[in-house]
C-alpha cells in the first residue's frame, strides 16, 4: 500500500516537469495520477515517515462541524491553517506590526525574518483563541470544505442550505447503488475567489459486497507535505461513514490533478525514499458513537502505528 505513494513520489522526481508556481517556489510535477488503497488491509497513514494523525482528526472533526474558523483548531493545537488566516490580517488595515510580505517564501531561507515572523505569528494565533472579536474578524479562511459540505448555499432566493454530509449518509443508507453519492466543495461562481480554492474538488462513494469505498478528486497535492494528510483524511472519513451505515470498508481511490513535489522538499523526498516502511496501523473507532458529527479526539485511535521518525519541510502559502 504504502509502496504506491513511495512509487509515485520517485515518479514525480524521475518524470516530472519543473513549472514555477503560485507561491514562487517551484515544483516538479505530473498530471493526473491514481493510488488504491485497500482499507480492509490497514490503515493508509505513511510510516516511513511520521505523520502526526491528531492533525489529521482535528482536520476532519473541524470539516464536520461545518466549521471554517480556525479557533477549533488552534484549541486543538493545530496549525495546519494558520498561514491562510494569518495572510488576512497581515494584508488588512488592522495590522500594523512590521513588513510581513511574502512572508511564506521568506520565512525558510531568511533566518532573521524568521524569527520575526514567529512572532508575529504567536501573537496573532494569542488573539485568535483569546479576542472573540479577532476570531469574528480574522479567523475565518473562506469558503473551505467545512461551510461547503454542511451548508452549502441556496440558489434560490428563498432556498435553505444544503447539508451534504447527511444526505450522503442518507444516500448510502436507503439508496446504496446510487451513482450520484457524491460530496462537492466547488462552487464555480465563489470557489476561485475564495483565499485558497478547494484542493479536495469532489469526492464520490460507492457500495458494493457491504463494503464502502470512495474515490477523491483532488485537483492540485502537494505530495509531501498535503498528500499523506489527504490520504488519511479520506480514509478516515471512509470508516466513519462505513461506521455509521452499518458497512465495512473498501479502497480509497486516489486521484489528483497536478501532483507536485515543492523544489524545497526533493532533499526530504529522497530521503524518505532511503528509509524502509512498516507495517500499517489498524484504526478505532468508538463504536458508541451514534451519528458522523458526535464524534470527538478520543473516539477515534490508530492502534500499532509505527513509523519512522518526522521530516521538516516549509510550507508553501
Ligand atoms: N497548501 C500547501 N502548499 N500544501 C498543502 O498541503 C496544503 N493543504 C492544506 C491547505 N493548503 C495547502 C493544509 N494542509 C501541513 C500539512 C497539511 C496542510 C498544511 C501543512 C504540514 O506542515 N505538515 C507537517 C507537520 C505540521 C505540524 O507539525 O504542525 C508535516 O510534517 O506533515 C492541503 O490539504
Amino acid at each position: 500500500n504504502e509502496a504506491q505513494y513511495l512509487n509515485m513520489a520517485k515518479k514525480i522526481l524521475d518524470e516530472g516537469h519543473f513549472k514555477e508556481d503560485r507561491t514562487g517556489t517551484g515544483t516538479y510535477s505530473i498530471f493526473g495520477t491514481q493510488m488504491r488503497f485497500d482499507l480492509s488491509e490497514g490503515f493508509p497513514i505513511l510510516t516511513s515517515k511520521k505523520v502526526y494523525f491528531n492533525l489529521i482528526k482535528s482536520e476532519l472533526l473541524w470539516f464536520l462541524r461545518g466549521d471554517n474558523n480556525i479557533r477549533f483548531l488552534l484549541q486543538h493545537k493545530n496549525h495546519i491553517w494558520d498561514e491562510w488566516a494569518f495572510k488576512n490580517w497581515i494584508e488588512s488595515e488592522d495590522y500594523n506590526g512590521p513588513d510581513m510580505t511574502d512572508f511564506g517564501r521568506r520565512a525558510p531561507v531568511d533566518p532573521e525574518f524568521n524569527k520575526i515572523y514567529q512572532e508575529q505569528k504567536q501573537i496573532f494565533v494569542d488573539k485568535i483563541l483569546n479576542d472573540d472579536d479577532f476570531m469574528e474578524k480574522f479567523g475565518y479562511i473562506g469558503e473551505v470544505y467545512g461551510k461547503l459540505w454542511r451548508t452549502w448555499a441556496s440558489v434560490l432566493p428563498d432556498g435553505d442550505t444544503t447539508d451534504q454530509v447527511s444526505n450522503l449518509i442518507d444516500q448510502i443508507k436507503n439508496n446504496p447503488n446510487s451513482r450520484r453519492m457524491i460530496l462537492t466543495a466547488w462552487n464555480a461562481e465563489t470557489t476561485p475567489q475564495a483565499p485558497l480554492p478547494s484542493c479536495h474538488v469532489l469526492s464520490q462513494y460507492y457500495v458494493a459486497d457491504g463494503k464502502l469505498s470512495g474515490q477523491l478528486y483532488q485537483r492540485s497535492g502537494d505530495f509531501f507535505l498535503g498528500v499523506p494528510f489527504n490520504i488519511a483524511s479520506y480514509a478516515l472519513l471512509i470508516h466513519m461513514l462505513a461506521a455509521q451505515t452499518g458497512l465495512e470498508v473498501g479502497d480509497f481511490v486516489h486521484t489528483i490533478g497536478d501532483t507536485h513535489i515543492y523544489k524545497n522538499h526533493v532533499d526530504q523526498v529522497k530521503e524518505q525514499l532511503d528509509r524502509p516502511a512498516h507495517k500499517q496501523p489498524k484504526l478505532w473507532l468508538n463504536p458508541e458513537v451514534k451519528s458522523i458529527f458526535d464524534y470527538t479526539m478520543d473516539d477515534i485511535k490508530l492502534i500499532d502505528y509505527v513509523s519512522e521518525g518526522p521530516i521538516k519541510a516549509p510550507v508553501a502559502v
